[in-house]
């Protein structure tokens, strides 16, 4: 697709890792998008107007020429086959699985087990939750997972030595604010050392929550 009339609108909301690994990706491929802020923490997710957007009622959306896009996982193979410069997934089949098998390895492994939906669902038969009791046995098997996927494929990044789709998973789920309260990262150095080679990377940037447009 030529990239001179596009119009592409990310639904995000800043601070949240989802919508932060197809902003990365965009910015890695160079491609200009609107922010659209779904303010999550007043459940605007939930509003009729969103729900049209995305039946699931979960950023991120991503909207191209008017196509509506879900889930990270399926937006970043769309973005790697229409827009193939600066690619973001290696070239043979067996490579490419790796690399996909540690993006769903943040995404159905660790992600969901912290997810805004996830607590208050737990809420509902036990009022006085503590989150990190609940969610630390399932992301310390996700992240010890990912460690030792990419302690035996990684190099500077999470799959050898080029930024692959895989680093825009790893990333926001290291980096995003609370799962530094919910269990300790200093026990998957495999994965500090790449997300410290990524903190390198103006594209990989933290988004702040107060920075909603
Ligand atoms: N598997 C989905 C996960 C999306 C997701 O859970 N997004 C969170 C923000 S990180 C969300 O919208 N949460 C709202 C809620 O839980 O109600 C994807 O990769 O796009």
């Amino acid at each position: 697709m030529s990239t001179s009339r596009l119009a592409i609108r990310l639904y995000t909301y800043r601070g949240y890792s989802a919508p932060w690994r197809v902003s990365i990706m965009l910015k890695l491929k160079q491609l200009q998008f609107q922010p659209f802020f779904v303010n999550l923490p007043k459940a605007e997710q939930l509003s009729n107007m969103y729900s049209q957007i995305n039946p699931l009622q979960i950023v991120p959306t991503l909207e191209i020429n008017g196509q509506l896009l879900h889930e990270s996982m399926a937006i970043a193979e769309y973005l790697e086959e229409e827009f193939p410069r600066n690619k973001l997934l290696p070239k043979s089949p067996l490579d490419k699985a790796i690399v996909r098998s540690m993006c769903e390895t943040v995404n159905s492994g660790i992600h969901p087990y912290h997810a805004s939906r996830f607590y208050k669902y737990v809420h509902n038969y036990v009022t006085d939750i503590n989150r990190q009791e609940i969610s630390e046995p399932f992301l310390e098997r996700g992240f010890t997972a990912l460690n030792t996927l990419v302690e035996k494929h990684g190099g500077d990044y999470a799959f050898g030595n080029q930024v692959t789709i895989a680093d825009a998973f790893l990333y926001p789920a290291f980096r995003g604010d609370d799962v530094s309260y919910l269990v300790n990262l200093d026990k998957y150095p495999a994965l500090k050392k790449v997300v410290e080679n990524l903190d390198q990377l103006s594209e990989f940037a933290y988004e702040h929550p107060d920075s909603q447009g």
